[in-house]
């Protein structure tokens, strides 16, 4: 059970840099690295950069990407430019072995998700270098929180890139942890199964990862991924946990699973880190994913994991509505601190983004979508999870 008061401060560290802010995935991808610009004017503006230290890194080098990352591939984001893969050849052939630049309707270059973007390398580094810093700022003691909004990049492989990632910055940043603390939880509210991180630790006895997710027909990305009955291999049984949800989960039905998982999880798995992937796409009003939740409700998993009171990294992720991502990221760096902060947002370079909401950090969910988790959906799931983890109990 929690230890530790909500309203308790924490030590917290904060990664931001703005050379991540500018990367462009092309005028009508969905991925907007400006939302976590527009995250940190957010925060700076609510006075909180005042309540954090601020996590100064250089970018991570070749050799921390290659900790996990396959060497050719890394080769190939090193030296990918944008022009080299327009005029085609070797450049655009060894691209797309490695899932760059492939759309999958070859007829239809707009269908990329991974496109070759100008400064790949630079804004790969970047991301992945704040996650790993962060984990290197927990694993030393000093802080009891660390937050990098521009991580979170769960579906990269060792040897290739996926769903708008291309490095894996969490598979670093846990391998980090795994240095200094002996068991760590990796828990990912993204709407989208967290595949990368699953896989990389799928036979791990000291990892367990934990994904909540949305769970369409049967193909919603990544397809085939996150079902309740993979449970991770070998040593790993019982440490990969997947929770399904329809369309239109709301506030309170996903509460009632995450409340009572992350409890029986804590429990059995006794971890000594927290890795929180923290996907703004679960949000109400997403341009991709098409579950409820308010603000409040996303940010309640993150108080919740935040009272267990063990060293914890947050972490970004998806998010395709970008004020309400920016809202959220910054509610929940009030949340890691332990401040209240006024639902008013205060007049700042990007408000005129946030007029859609009223200028408020709280907008209002849809209150006309369709629930399709039905009682006896989220009973059998839960009850399914907390069986898996009962068998890890001592
Ligand atoms: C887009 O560029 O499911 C929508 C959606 C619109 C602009 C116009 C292009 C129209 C990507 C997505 C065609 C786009 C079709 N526009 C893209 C099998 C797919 C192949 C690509 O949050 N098409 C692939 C990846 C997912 C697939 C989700 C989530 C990341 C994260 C962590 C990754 N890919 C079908 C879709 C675009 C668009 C570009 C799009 N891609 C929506 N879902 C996907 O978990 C960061
Ligand atoms: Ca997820
Ligand atoms: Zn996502």
């Amino acid at each position: 059970s929690p230890s530790c008061p909500d309203g308790r401060k924490r030590r917290v560290c904060y990664y931001y840099d703005r050379g991540i802010a500018g990367v462009d995935y092309g005028e009508d991808h969905v991925m907007v690295p400006r939302r976590v610009d527009m995250a940190h004017a957010l925060i700076r503006s609510y006075g909180l950069l005042g309540d954090m230290s601020r996590l100064r890194t250089r970018p991570a080098t070749y050799d921390d990407i290659a900790a996990f990352h396959d060497r050719g591939y890394a080769d190939l984001l090193g030296s990918l430019t944008p022009e080299a893969f327009a005029a085609g050849g070797e450049a655009e052939l060894t691209a797309r072995s490695f899932n760059v630049g492939e759309p999958s309707k070859p007829e239809d270059p707009r269908t990329i998700d991974n496109p070759p973007i100008a400064g790949l390398w630079d804004y790969c580094c970047r991301y992945a270098g704040g996650s790993i810093a962060a984990a290197r700022a927990l694993a030393a003691g000093g802080y009891d929180i660390a937050i990098n909004w521009s991580g979170g990049m769960h579906h990269a492989c060792r040897d290739k890139a996926s769903g708008f990632c291309y490095v894996n910055d969490i598979v670093l940043a846990i391998r980090e942890l795994l240095a200094a603390f002996a068991r760590v939880v990796y828990v990912d509210i993204d709407v989208h199964h967290g595949d990368g991180v699953e896989t990389a630790f799928v036979d791990s006895g000291r990892v367990m990862t934990v994904s909540f997710h949305q769970r369409t027909n049967n193909d919603f990305f990544p397809k085939g991924r996150g079902n309740l009955a993979d449970v991770g291999v070998g040593e790993g049984v019982y440490r990969a946990v997947n929770v399904p949800l329809y369309a239109g989960m709301d506030d309170e039905g996903y509460y009632g699973l995450f409340q009572p998982i992350m409890e029986k999880v804590m429990e059995v798995f006794k971890p000594e880190a927290i890795v929180m992937q923290c996907g703004g796409d679960s949000l109400s009003g997403d341009r991709l994913g098409r579950l409820n939740l308010s603000i409040a409700g996303h940010a309640r998993c993150v108080r919740f994991v935040r009272s267990f009171d063990v060293p914890l990294l947050l972490l970004g992720g998806g998010g395709y509505t970008i004020n309400h991502v920016a809202a959220c990221w910054c509610y929940e760096t009030a949340v890691a601190i332990g401040k209240e902060i006024d639902d008013d947002i205060p007049q700042h370079c990007y408000d005129s983004y946030y007029q859609s909401q009223d200028y408020k950090l709280h907008y209002t969910v849809k209150k006309n979508l369709k629930n399709d988790n039905t009682n006896h959906h989220v009973t059998q799931t839960k009850n399914t999870v907390l069986r898996n983890l009962d068998k890890l109990a001592a």
